[in-house]
């Protein structure tokens, strides 16, 4: 049934930014699978939680302006479509969309607890606790039935997610809303983004594999977005399916044709996938060795998760990329995981005395470019391995 498709090698815990540059660090096998039932994408190697959101987690939702504006927006249309007398956020990270809430009518659910007591400190009740059925029950206890339920980039992140659904719609009012969003396989696959696959990307959901998936806890998706955050991401509307108060959007079913149309619950699609990873892979490598045989300067630009697989799956080292800037706190003078290249600081004029800046946030590309102006007017260029490698 789990058919396998790409190996993007041996690679390090995604997030585990180290101080010091150890050349042993433990790497996990990163292969690739397609389940021809379900028709979902995961990969084999799964590791605990515990060894990968720990209380020291570096990633931080507030970081960019487009997630702060993203779940901003969400929650204006959430107050006025939906208008939830209570809203429970699992993995609410340093509390970007919580904050947009009044602080009586939401909880948040955040195992990282240096993130957690960011949103507690400012008087939003956060439970920093891994997601379960034994949760869910507490909190049924506690403070009775949900209204709504958000979970931006976190239920991928899980590997039972039969228990997380379950444990969801448990917890969820009858006539209760389940927003979800995650990175759109179907981008993924257009993009050649294989760089959304890591240790802690253990899924990455299409329209087609979550309907799948939801049917077996009397769940259904009513609705769907499309988002550019992330890369592309889906954000699934879903509902109680005795819930006949709303009606199913076609946008749903326009989704899912467009999914087939693309071939993604078929094999094939994700073979011819890995052979433009392989491409992309040969062809930036050359993009960098071209570049330093001219004895220019090259440095990353966000020290991402994604980048993480591409710098081990390519096998690029300090002599292509000498450093990685970001603005991230927990990042700055730790070392890209598996790799010798630090991380620095970014500063205002981080870039002017640089040839060429590699987009690990190639996500924030639009972002990013309007910030780096300058760099640009004086002859910096971008590279970019999406979805072709090559120089902006
Ligand atoms: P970003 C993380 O992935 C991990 P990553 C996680 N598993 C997940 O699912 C997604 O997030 C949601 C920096 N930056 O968002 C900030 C700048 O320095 O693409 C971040 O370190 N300057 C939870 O790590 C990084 O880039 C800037 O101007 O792939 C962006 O990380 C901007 C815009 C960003 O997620």
């Amino acid at each position: 049934m789990n058919k396998f498709f790409l190996n993007l090698g041996k690679q390090p815990l995604a997030n585990n930014y180290l101080k010091f540059y150890k050349k042993n660090q433990n790497k996990y096998n990163l292969k690739l699978f397609f389940n021809t039932k379900n028709k979902m994408v995961s990969i084999s190697k799964r590791i605990p939680s515990e060894k990968m959101f720990t209380n020291n987690y570096p990633y931080r939702s507030s970081m960019s302006k487009t997630m702060r504006n993203s779940f901003y927006e969400l929650s204006k249309e959430i107050k006025k479509r939906f208008k939830p007398k209570n809203i429970l956020e699992i993995g609410s990270n340093d509390g970007t969309f919580i904050t947009n809430f009044n602080k009586k009518n939401i909880i948040g659910i955040e195992p990282c607890n240096n993130l957690a007591k960011i949103t507690s400190k400012k008087g939003y009740l956060t439970y920093s606790k891994y997601w379960n059925y034994e949760l869910a029950k507490k909190l049924k206890e506690k403070h009775g039935d949900i209204n709504l339920i958000y979970s931006a980039n976190t239920l991928t992140h899980i590997s039972n997610l039969n228990h997380v659904f379950k444990s969801i719609s448990f917890l969820l009012s009858q006539k209760g809303i389940l927003i979800i969003e995650d990175p759109s396989l179907l981008e993924c696959i257009k993009k050649v983004s294989y760089d959304q696959f890591y240790n802690e990307h253990i899924y990455l959901f299409s329209a087609i594999s979550v309907s799948n998936l939801i049917k077996k806890f009397n769940l259904e998706i009513f609705d769907i977005k499309n988002l550019e955050t992330h890369g592309g991401s889906i954000r699934y509307y879903i509902k109680k399916v005795e819930n006949k108060d709303i009606k199913i959007s076609n946008k749903l079913k326009k989704q899912i044709q467009n999914e087939k149309k693309f071939g993604l619950h078929k094999l094939v699609t994700y073979e011819k996938f890995a052979k433009k990873v392989k491409l992309s892979k040969k062809n930036l490598l050359d993009i960098l060795k071209k570049i330093k045989s001219k004895n220019k300067s090259i440095i990353g630009y966000g020290a991402t998760a994604k980048a993480v697989t591409v710098l081990n799956y390519c096998n690029i080292n300090k002599n292509l990329i000498k450093s990685f800037v970001d603005t991230t706190p927990e990042k700055i003078n730790k070392y890209m995981p598996g790799k010798d290249i630090k991380i620095i600081k970014y500063k205002k004029n981080s870039l002017l005395k640089i040839d060429y800046a590699f987009l690990g946030a190639w996500n924030f590309k639009k972002e990013i470019m309007e910030k780096e102006k300058k760099f640009i007017k004086k002859g910096g260029r971008f590279i970019t391995h999406i979805p072709s490698s090559r120089i902006i």
